[in-house]
């Protein structure tokens, strides 16, 4: 009876994310237009949604647009709509503002207002309604992201009979932060909502277990993967995502690619060595700290402008949240510092391009890279990282990343560094320049051979497994 009042099929399998995978745009003339958004996610789920008459539940990314359901290739997109208000204080406010921040080791300050919190609630409670509306008896769910950590226990009330997972994509941080938050009751009841709830690493695991145990009313179940909250088992695990490895393996055979990367090469001069960073502008990714290492190694003369450039590739992000006004002011002033000192005419020492690129002119740029530079204070997981590493099947470049990115936990074999230790990273970042080819080699094998077996559809094949959803049959 669940499934009264709307007209597309009950689905059997939903997605619930805060966005779509494609955004509504608003054209000049005051139209809108739908924009495909491919992102990884939804590559890796697509078999799976069409399946079973897969529905996705999402923010379509315009404030105040009242969208009717539409069906993408086969895939039935549900909007749930957010006004202005509800985009600054859910979204900017307590998702960005708040959330963020304290989940990524408190790197930037927390800001706690109620107001904030206030949309958050209401927020989760109309996506609760939204999924309520369009799953099917019996359906499964799998909810994505710290902006709806209150949607499981929401969910379970108007819907006993659903499956729902919810995966975080963020680190969980440790208890003594966590325990900042004004909130820390309900969100953790609203994650116990869940059947399954997984991180990327076992620390977020850990962390978010013992705070269950401790805040929630869970009782310590049979093993270390699960709790007990009445005579429901809610169970907890560590699951890793990754990218479309064979994908981006194949882009980066592609000649023209290869070609763009040379391209890339002869337009910084043919320097002997190319350092690159990729990241959303973001406080948590550690900018700052790979230009302050290499700012000090050019000062020292252990790296020579001459013949060792560094390219920053920072996509603009979250450009209404205050916190990130300041970061872009103060990157920007380093890079300014760094060329004002180090660059010549037509040959800056740090190419900095505030930008989104597309994916081909990525690929390229990590094929022309030297050394990869991952160093975040913080980091879910990291998909740079692997990115570089799917695209380098010549077993060229090096990886340097930090241990504090879950990324780490896999990449073993890369340059790990402290990102705090700035005399440690600069050590490495020389370290990787000058080691021998050989043992480049070597570790970018490695990293291969664990980057290209542990793609993206593995992650979602062994969450989908814990959560007791069988694999779709083939054809
Ligand atoms: C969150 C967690 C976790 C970047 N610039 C451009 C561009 N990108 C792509 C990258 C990569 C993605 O964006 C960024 O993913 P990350 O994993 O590095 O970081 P977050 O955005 O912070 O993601 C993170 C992730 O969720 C998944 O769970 O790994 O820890 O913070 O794919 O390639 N893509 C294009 N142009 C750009 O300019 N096309």
């Amino acid at each position: 009876e669940t499934a009264e009042g709307t007209e597309l099929p009950g689905a059997e399998f939903v997605v619930v994310a805060n966005r779509l995978p494609v955004d509504l745009e608003k054209l000049p003339d005051g139209t809108t237009r739908w924009k495909r958004s491919p992102g990884g996610l939804v590559t890796a789920l697509e078999p799976m949604l069409r399946s079973r008459e897969g529905a996705w539940v999402g923010w379509p990314g315009l404030a105040d647009a009242e969208v009717e359901p539409l069906v993408e290739d086969g895939l039935q997109l549900h909007p749930v709509m957010l006004t202005a208000d509800e985009v600054e204080n859910y979204y900017e406010g307590f998702s960005n503002g708040t959330l963020w921040p304290l989940y990524h080791d408190v790197v930037a300050p927390p800001a706690f207002h109620r107001h904030w919190w206030r949309a958050y609630v209401k927020v989760n409670q109309r996506f609760a309604e939204a999924v309520a509306e369009v799953a099917a008896q019996g359906a499964t769910i799998w909810i994505q992201d710290y902006q709806l950590q209150l949607l499981p226990a929401a969910l379970r009330e108007l819907r006993p009979d659903l499956r729902i997972g919810f995966f975080l994509h963020i680190p969980f941080p440790p208890t003594e932060l966590f325990l900042q938050l004004p909130w820390r009751r309900e969100i953790v009841e609203g994650l116990l909502g869940a059947d399954l709830v997984g991180f990327h690493t076992a620390g977020g695991a850990r962390n978010f277990r013992s705070l269950a145990l401790r805040l929630g009313d869970a009782q310590a179940g049979s093993g270390r993967s699960e709790v007990v909250v009445g005579d429901r088992k809610v169970k907890i695990g560590a699951f890793p995502i990754s990218i479309d490895a064979a994908a981006l393996d194949e882009l980066a055979h592609d000649e023209d690619v290869q070609k763009r990367a040379a391209e890339i090469r002869a337009d910084l001069g043919e320097p002997r060595r190319v350092l690159l960073g990729v990241d959303r502008l973001d406080y948590t990714k550690g900018i700052d700290v790979r230009l302050k290492a290499f700012h000090e190694l050019l000062a020292e003369g252990t790296l020579e402008s001459d013949d060792t450039v560094m390219i920053q590739l920072a996509t603009p992000s979250r450009e209404r949240v205050e916190h990130y006004q300041q970061m872009r002011d103060d990157i920007e002033l380093t890079v300014g510092r760094i060329n004002g000192e180090y660059a010549r005419v037509g040959h800056p020492a740090v190419h900095y391009l505030h930008q989104a690129l597309p994916r081909r002119e990525l690929a390229a740029f990590f094929l022309a890279a030297d050394v990869m530079l991952v160093t975040p204070l913080r980091d879910g997981m990291n998909l740079v990282a692997k990115e570089y590493v799917a695209c380098r099947y010549d077993l060229g470049g090096a990886l340097v990343l930090s241990e504090f990115a879950g990324a780490a936990v896999e990449m073993t074999q890369a340059y790990l560094v402290n990102p705090h230790d700035t005399d440690g990273i600069k050590a490495t970042i020389a370290e990787a320049i000058n080691a021998p080819a050989e043992e480049n080699r070597k570790r970018m094998k490695a990293l291969r051979r664990q980057v290209m077996t542990h793609d993206v559809d593995r992650w979602a094949r062994s969450f989908l497994d814990t959560l007791g959803l069988p694999a779709p049959t083939d054809d």
